[in-house]
């Protein structure tokens, strides 16, 4: 277990075990004064990581659409009229694009494919693409939906080095979201990537109409697996037309902000990733994040289906900020 030390409400440490974290103690963080906790955030961002370098993970839709699950948010449901052509399981040669995004400072190459879980036919495509991205000198990262330890432990074994499983909201508000599937399975495939020794991304979404308890469960439940996830995606809702969240009410920027120094201060250790809902932001917005202890960002100019910032603005906000890549972790 990763020995962390977690500071509550009052500043005074938490000792390691579990639960490290309730909600009161959470939530008497989120309510500091907005200069008191960014400066408690930022601090403990100076503690674990330099404050001036940001990771880059570059992004790709391996299967597009026509997805069985019905994630009230997501373009690629069949439940939904997103308009979205779905696509089949990709072949190897998009290697050429990851070598780009290698040359451009990704470090991270996260594959994202439109399933409820792999089937067992489509296993020897994707441990092809894990081993070709790992040949470039790139970590992997892929997120397939739902895996039994079998699936996991072969993917650990293709060299992947990093899987995407979020819970999305908190157990509460999750059962307004997805029905197809419960916030129980999430946590049981988040068990098995961590059982099989692949590290775990795990984060969720604000800004579908949840509560503020709700963005703070969902900080508690993730600081409090078992080990917290290396990497945490906050994403802000991207509004879809034809999914149930399409006219969803964006959230305050404030808010958001709040969100990201929570999670930095449960989660010291974590890349904290400003993920999704970045070309919605103003660059003082994504500029707050950073401050808070955001050190993670998808670049290029599109995620899964929609839109993101692209090089030639993240680059022009980047020398603003004075901010560089983050360096590959040695292996
Ligand atoms: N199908 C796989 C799954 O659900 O596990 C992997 C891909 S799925 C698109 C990955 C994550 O992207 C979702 O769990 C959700 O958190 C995020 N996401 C999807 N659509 C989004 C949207 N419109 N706005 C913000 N985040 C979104
Ligand atoms: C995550 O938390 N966000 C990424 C990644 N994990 C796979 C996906 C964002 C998807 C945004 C909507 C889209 O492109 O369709
Ligand atoms: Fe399918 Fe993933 Fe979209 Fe849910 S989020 S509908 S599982 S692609």
């Amino acid at each position: 277990m990763n020995p962390q030390l977690h500071v509550d409400a009052t500043g005074e440490p938490i000792s390691p075990g579990s639960p490290q974290w309730n909600r009161e103690a959470a939530q008497a963080v989120y309510d500091l004064p907005f200069n008191d906790l960014l400066f408690r955030a930022q601090t403990i961002h100076r503690e674990n990581f330099d404050p001036n370098r940001v990771q880059l993970s570059r992004l790709l839709s391996i299967k597009t659409g026509g997805c069985p699950e019905d994630c009230g948010y997501c373009s690629q449901s069949s439940h939904h009229q997103s308009g979205l052509k779905a696509s089949k399981l990709m072949e190897v040669q998009f290697i050429a694009e990851a070598r780009k995004a290698r040359d451009a400072g990704a470090t991270r190459y996260c594959m994202g494919a439109a399933w409820r879980s792999p089937k067992e036919r489509d296993m020897d495509t994707v441990v092809a693409m894990v081993e070709g991205v790992k040949a470039l000198g790139m970590e992997t990262c892929m997120t397939l939906g739902m895996l039994d330890l079998g699936q996991a432990q072969r993917l650990k074994q293709a060299g992947l080095d990093y899987y995407n499983h979020n819970i999305d909201t908190s157990e509460r508000y999750y059962r307004e979201i997805i029905s197809t599937r419960t916030f129980t399975e999430r946590l049981d495939t988040l068990a098995n990537v961590r059982d099989s020794g692949i590290k775990v991304c795990c984060g969720g979404i604000v800004g579908m109409g949840e509560e503020k308890a709700d963005r703070i469960d969902m900080l508690v439940t993730l600081a409090n697996l078992p080990e917290p996830p290396d990497s945490v995606p906050i994403n802000m809702l991207i509004p879809i037309e034809g999914t149930p969240l399409g006219e969803a009410e964006s959230i305050e920027p404030i808010e958001f902000v709040r969100t990201i120094a929570l999670a930095r201060i449960m989660m010291p250790k974590s890349h904290v990733r400003l993920s999704a809902g970045r070309t919605a932001m103003s660059d003082e917005m994504q500029a707050l994040c950073f401050f808070a202890g955001a050190n993670s960002i998808f670049v290029g100019d599109t995620l899964l289906t929609a839109g993101n910032p692209g090089e030639d603005k993240d680059g022009a906000l980047f020398r603003r900020l004075g901010i560089k890549p983050m360096e590959r972790e040695a292996q």
